[in-house]
């Protein structure tokens, strides 16, 4: 197992490059990815960091032992702007399969995600939160639901009859307020956009997220606003296990950004109309193709055969 020493900068970071509007970012461990085959795949994890705390490594633990051993994984840690233990946690446990993406500044959960996402090799690309929070699970019968069905996202949700959910009185409401917002502003009929659990299919997420703009908890709702936007709405709402353990960043100041930043995705999508296919793709994409190689265009279109199926207003 390779070891991260913090104080060996210079040789641990291996390479830093802007991507996509989103700054530059290190990769840890120079050996990390590079003995796998990028085409073998099949499943990329994405973890946002800030300051996970101890309890990073058990997680990523409980993680790997519940994937299946037949379907190829990676996990993507992105750390953002950590300043615990968390880059030495995942830089000790970096590998193959265990890639470590780190910065320096704290630019929020959506950001980190964009950044992890945008390195998923795999055909199918999960979201979880890494508090532990959330039951990790939950991952293998999200995967055979998405290879079932074939829906675009496969959504965990707090609401969901068959979820079991130890969450206090105050955030269940937040949660049912937020998912009425989502359906009276956005017209997203789901029962829950924010649980951070999700599973999505390389295409769908190739097409999506170059036209995403949120940085903080508003990506999950941007995220579905702009699936749907482009025609993407078999969405499959699944079961997930929360234990809180009141380990939240959600305060009233969080709570009070995510309605702003709702109401720039509301700017967005009925003023600017900048979710659309038309409207193009601001950010270059920077999406990595099996062999490796960019292939920018790709992701400038929807990629289901032709066109988005319909293109609800
Ligand atoms: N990268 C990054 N991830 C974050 C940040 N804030 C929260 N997260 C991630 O988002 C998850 C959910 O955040 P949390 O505060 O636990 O929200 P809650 O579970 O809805 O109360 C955390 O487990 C982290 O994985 C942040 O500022 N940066
Ligand atoms: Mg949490």
């Amino acid at each position: 197992m390779a070891h991260f020493n913090p104080i060996a900068r210079s040789r641990a970071f291996v390479w830093s490059r802007p991507i996509g509007g989103l700054g530059s970012y290190e990769e840890l461990i120079s050996t990390a990815g590079a003995t796998v085959d990028r085409s073998s795949v099949e499943l990329s994890v994405v973890l946002p960091c800030h300051n996970a705390g101890p309890q990073l490594e058990a997680f990523i633990g409980s993680l790997r032992e519940n994937f299946d051993p037949g379907v190829p994984t990676e996990i993507i840690v992105v750390s953002d702007g950590s300043t615990d233990e968390t880059l030495r946690i995942a830089g000790d446990l970096a590998s193959d399969t265990v890639r470590v993406f780190h910065y320096p500044d704290r630019l929020g959960k959506g950001h980190a995600l964009r950044v992890g996402l945008n390195q998923a090799r795999g055909d199918y690309v999960a979201f979880i939160d890494s508090d532990g929070d959330i039951d990790p699970e939950a991952i293998v019968p999200f995967f055979s639901l998405m290879r079932l069905y074939q829906p675009d996202i496969v959504l965990g949700s707090k609401r969901h009859p068959m979820s079991q959910v130890d969450y206090p009185a105050l955030r269940r409401f937040l949660s049912w307020l937020y998912h009425i917002i989502g359906r009276v502003l956005f017209r997203i009929k789901v029962r829950d956009t924010q649980t951070g659990l999700k599973l999505i299919r390389r295409d769908v997420l190739a097409a999506v997220l170059p036209r995403m703009f949120e940085k903080r908890y508003a990506f999950d709702l941007e995220l579905l606003v702009v699936a749907r936007r482009l025609g993407f709405t078999r969405i499959l709402e699944a079961p997930v296990k929360i234990r809180y353990r009141f380990s939240s960043n959600v305060n009233p100041t969080a709570a009070f950004l995510i309605l702003l930043d709702t109401a720039a995705i509301f700017y967005r999508r009925y003023i600017l109309n900048s979710y659309g296919p038309a409207a193009g793709v601001r950010r270059r994409a920077w999406w990595p193709s099996r062999d490796g190689k960019t292939r920018p265009r790709e992701a400038t279109e929807p990629t289901r055969s032709g066109p988005a199926r319909s293109q609800p207003r």
